[in-house]
């Protein structure tokens, strides 16, 4: 239980930082979002990483707290980019853990947190994993709704990894699917199935809905991605999770 015990000091410490990864269109790889990525920065300065905490956290149940630390970080930092990029629109990405967006009162606390912050909800973007959709279909899809009509983007994170996704989709009126990066990952020139990546970007284009593709590495899987009309990507050819300065800096930079 020491992780517990480290995890609570960290809460109340604040020592949890946000860094950034771009994501980009395909077609002229502007910068049009971030998703923001937690970090936990020990006492002796090292960077632990979300795997090395976050499935404790979820069984411990202080990924509700950690989660809405995230929340208010990445509402800070939106509307401080809204104020500096003058108008100009961006998405900032910040994951949702199942058991906080199980929270009955998850979307008044969100609420509470736009308006403490300033951000504008048109600049945030929830990603839901299916199992967080899962658990009670119908909940789901009514929060989605209400999140929806209050401005915000809710993408559904780590797309064809997780059980039922088809059946349940056409009612969840998300806006955005990112297709997970095992799916690319596999597809090294030379000896590339493109089949279900294809698949995948048809369906999201019969339900209307964006296209994320993450995990994108080489020039050749961009250059395949693109040819099947995926509108969006992330992954380490575009950059990799940054902090924050530098992650400004990009968006300000970009077209
Ligand atoms: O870079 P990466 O190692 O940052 O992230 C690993 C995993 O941790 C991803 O599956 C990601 O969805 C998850 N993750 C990253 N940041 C957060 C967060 O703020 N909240 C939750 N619930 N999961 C996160
Ligand atoms: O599950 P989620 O999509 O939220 O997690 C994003 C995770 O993917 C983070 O750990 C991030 O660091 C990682 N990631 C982002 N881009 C790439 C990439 O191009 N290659 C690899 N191997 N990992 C990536
Ligand atoms: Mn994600
Ligand atoms: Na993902």
């Amino acid at each position: 239980f020491e992780i517990e015990t480290d995890l609570r000091a960290a809460i109340e410490d604040e020592a949890f930082e946000l860094h950034y990864q771009p994501i980009v269109t395909l077609a002229d790889r502007a910068v049009v979002a971030f998703e923001a990525l937690l970090r936990w920065r020990r006492a002796d300065g090292r960077l632990e990483m979300p795997d090395a905490f976050i499935p404790a956290a979820e069984k411990n149940g202080l990924i509700v707290a950690i989660g809405t630390w995230v929340l208010r970080e990445a509402c800070r930092t939106a509307a401080r980019w809204r104020a500096q990029l003058g108008g100009r629109h961006f998405h900032l990405s910040v994951n949702i853990a199942p058991q906080q967006f199980q929270q009955p009162n998850f979307t008044d606390q969100l609420c509470a947190i736009l308006l403490e912050t300033g951000a504008d909800p048109r600049n945030i973007c929830l990603e839901l994993t299916e199992s967080a959709a899962m658990v009670n279909p119908a909940h789901a899809a009514a929060t989605v709704a209400r999140l929806r009509q209050l401005g915000l983007r809710v993408s559904v994170d780590d797309f064809g990894t997780g059980y039922s996704a088809l059946a349940h989709l056409q009612h969840m009126p998300v806006d955005t699917l990112k297709i997970d990066r095992s799916f690319i990952t596999a597809q090294q020139a030379g000896n590339a199935d493109w089949a279900i990546v294809g698949a995948m970007t048809q369906l999201a284009e019969a339900l209307q809905l964006n296209v994320v593709v993450e995990g994108i590495e080489s020039d050749y899987q961009l250059g395949e991605l693109e040819r099947m009309g995926c509108g969006y990507g992330q992954g380490w050819l575009f950059g990799r999770p940054m902090a924050e300065a530098d992650a400004y800096r990009m968006i300000a930079a970009s077209a």
